[in-house]
């Protein structure tokens, strides 16, 4: 296991001691309003964890009481056996029921201005009507459907419809390619997609339509695909396959009783990169997943009746599933959604729409924060932002500057920050401040939230001793752990149970320094970061390979200002190839089709080798520090002479 010394540390992190502790108005008027609330909380959770869920367990609807709280065979969980309940019903009929039915679920913002609000009555219906077309287009509770879509309301509604039947949803971010599509509508076995004739990025159309159709080519399995009209334009349609949205709802009732489900029931599964070639399904189950979304939502953004609440995630991500969707929704918030980019058509997009539709809380990306500094403070000073109160970070390792510029400029000092880490696999946050209560240091992600253990072990798997680096593992299960990696168990055990027996493995380096406080390091397995978004660099690799002048490709990051991690590719051609500066804006965009264009290399340097050990296994380390010392891509039609390197690498050993 490789250990987190030879990865890049952010060195003021090493020296962080300035201390913000919450603001007096701001504590007490909290949910949680002191150190000591935390930490009896905290100890309840810990000492007696099957009280504390149960406790708070009951405060969702359940159709059928649980049995039992947790069981636990190491490494499967079952939370709330016996019990069940269904994930929309919570996120809808409960509030209406409760006289909510008028407050607004959600605002949404088309990237060219449209409005439309849904109000949790309006949503409600909506999702029973497509919940009933999609019953009526044979879609049952168990059935996995795929969701690739813009960021428009139809986007949650067709998550909650399948919730309400219990049809197990996929979503696939729509900046992701037909390929990369495929392979998860194949792995996921899904029956029926949901897409849209195109999306809108930065004023142009992204045709969704084109590329759905391209990756279901060869996949008979889906046997119907339901089109939101979003652009207008005109798409092919295949008859007996393809249907419009309006037209599968047209004449469906607005009522659908929903369905009960067992507290494990997979609610979703969500791909994410691995260190393989291959994504993993993220499994997650409706009722510890429903249980826990929701009371980090409550907990860290200290939500309340009156809040106005964006997260700027896309539902693509599991945090747009998380804190977008089911745990606001659960929670009753009003949640805003905007389709595009954050800085279009200019960068203070962001910052206009907090002013306009009063936001309260702002969750979002350290790379998006760093590139609103590199705008420039005064796109940020043209705005009324007196309506925030609490500001969110998630994704990546905030550096203290953007988080003191964070805290200065969009917050007026006035807002606590919440840097709130946690995985795909996690579900729901799992180590944040409490803003009414946690001191917050510039960087760290603070302190585990109830029901959590964290511990640093070292490559043998010992815990180290404060102040030290090492791995982060997670010491015991929690509700909205995720279950299984979707058709491969083993690599449930292999992955994240195996590598530091009996406890969760979270592939994160990091230390806990002396008032226990969390400092997150990055990555320490192959897993790349970039722009807040987690890329494996053997899938970037396999792409490359599939290009047909490429011998072999290592694939590494290296710091970016603005996404963290760029992404930087040693690539050695084919016997007679020809190194260019074309090749590699050829080979960037060969990337790009083929995964997404989140995975488009930054660099693409050829070489004549790649250094390897004797085993074979290229050194990376070698690499990485190749890439992060020269910053400059300078003349890439070269060949760099790395076989000295390899050589060199070889006599070592
Ligand atoms: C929510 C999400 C997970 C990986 C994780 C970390 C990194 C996320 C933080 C963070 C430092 C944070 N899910 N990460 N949040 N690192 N501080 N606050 O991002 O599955 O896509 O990525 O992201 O490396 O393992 S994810």
């Amino acid at each position: 296991m490789r250990q987190p010394e030879d990865r890049l540390v952010i060195d003021s992190q090493q020296h962080e001691d300035r201390l913000f502790p919450p603001p007096p108005e701001f504590a007490n008027r909290a949910r949680i309003r002191s150190m000591d609330e935390y930490r009896a909380l905290y100890r309840q959770s810990v000492e007696k964890p099957e009280e504390f869920w149960a406790e708070r367990a009951r405060e969702l609807v359940w159709t059928k009481p649980f049995d039992r709280v947790l069981e636990w065979q190491s490494p499967h969980a079952q939370w709330f056996v016996g019990g069940q309940l269904n994930a929309s019903f919570n996120c809808l009929d409960r509030h209406v029921q409760q006289g909510r039915g008028s407050k607004p679920a959600i605002v949404w913002e088309g990237e060219r201005g449209e409005e439309r609000i849904l109000t949790y009555e309006e949503l409600l219906a909506e999702v029973s009507r497509l919940a009933n077309a999609l019953r009526a287009m044979k879609v049952r509770t168990g059935d996995r459907v795929g969701i690739y879509l813009p960021l428009v309301p139809e986007a949650v509604v067709a998550m909650l419809a399948c919730a309400r039947l219990g049809a197990t949803h996929s979503v696939v971010f729509g900046g992701f390619s037909a390929e990369a599509l495929r392979d998860r509508m194949e792995d996921a076995g899904a029956k029926l997609l949901i897409t849209a004739d195109g999306g809108f990025r930065k004023g142009q159309v992204v045709p969704l339509k084109a590329n759905a159709d391209e990756a279901l080519q060869k996949l008979p399995g889906v046997e119907r695909v339901v089109v939101v009209r979003r652009t207008g334009e005109k798409v092919p349609m295949k008859p007996g396959r393809d249907i419009y949205w309006d037209e599968a709802v047209r004449g469906q009732p607005a009522t659908c009783e929903s369905v009960a489900l067992d507290a494990e029931h997979a609610l979703f599964i969500l791909y994410t990169s691995g260190t393989t070639g291959r994504p993993k399904g993220v499994v997650h189950a409706t009722g510890g997943y429903l249980l826990q979304t929701a009371l980090t939502t409550r907990w860290v953004f200290d939500l309340r009746e009156d809040d106005v609440y964006w997260c700027t995630a896309d539902v693509g991500w599991i945090t747009g599933h998380s804190y977008v969707v089911y745990g606001p929704l659960a929670e009753g918030a009003t949640v805003v959604l905007y389709e595009g980019a954050l800085n279009h058509p200019e960068p203070n997009r962001i910052w206009d729409i907090v002013e306009r539709r009063r936001v309260s809380i702002l969750y979002t990306a350290p790379t998006a924060i760093r590139g609103f500094i590199k705008a420039g403070d005064d796109w940020v000073k043209q705005h009324d932002l007196s309506s925030l109160r609490l500001l969110g970070t998630v994704g990546e390792p905030i550096n203290p500057e953007a988080w003191m510029w964070y805290r200065r400029v969009v917050g007026g000092e006035r807002c606590p920050i919440v840097d709130t880490w946690w995985q795909t696999e996690t579900g729901a946050i799992a180590v944040a401040p409490l803003p009414g209560a946690t001191p917050t240091k510039p960087g760290s992600a603070t302190l585990p939230l109830p029901g959590i253990e964290i511990e640093i072990v070292d490559s043998a798997g010992r815990p180290v001793p404060p102040g030290e680096g090492g791995t982060l593992v997670l010491s015991r299960p929690w509700p909205s752990m995720l279950r299984t990696v979707h058709n491969d168990p083993k690599r449930y055990m292999q992955q994240y149970w195996s590598q530091v027996p009996g406890r969760y493995f979270t592939g994160d380096g990091a230390r806990i320094d002396a008032d226990g406080y969390l400092w997150l390091m990055g990555r320490i397995d192959d897993v790349i970061n970039v722009a807040g978004h987690r890329l494996g660099t053997a899938e970037i690799e396999s792409a490359l390979a599939r290009h047909p002048v490429v011998a072999e490709a290592a694939v590494v990051g290296r710091p970016d200002e603005l996404k963290g991690t760029g992404i930087c590719a040693f690539v050695t051609l084919k016997e007679g190839k020809v190194a260019s500066t074309e090749l590699a804006a050829e080979l960037r965009s060969h990337v790009a089709k083929e995964i997404g264009a989140i995975a488009r290399p930054d660099d693409i340097r050829f070489a004549d080798a790649l250094p390897k050990t004797r085993s074979g296994k290229i050194v990376r380390r070698l690499l990485r520090d190749l890439a992060a010392g020269r910053e400059s891509q300078g003349d890439v039609s070269t060949l760099e002479d790395l076989s000295v390197i390899a050589a060199l690498r070889d006599s070592e050993e």
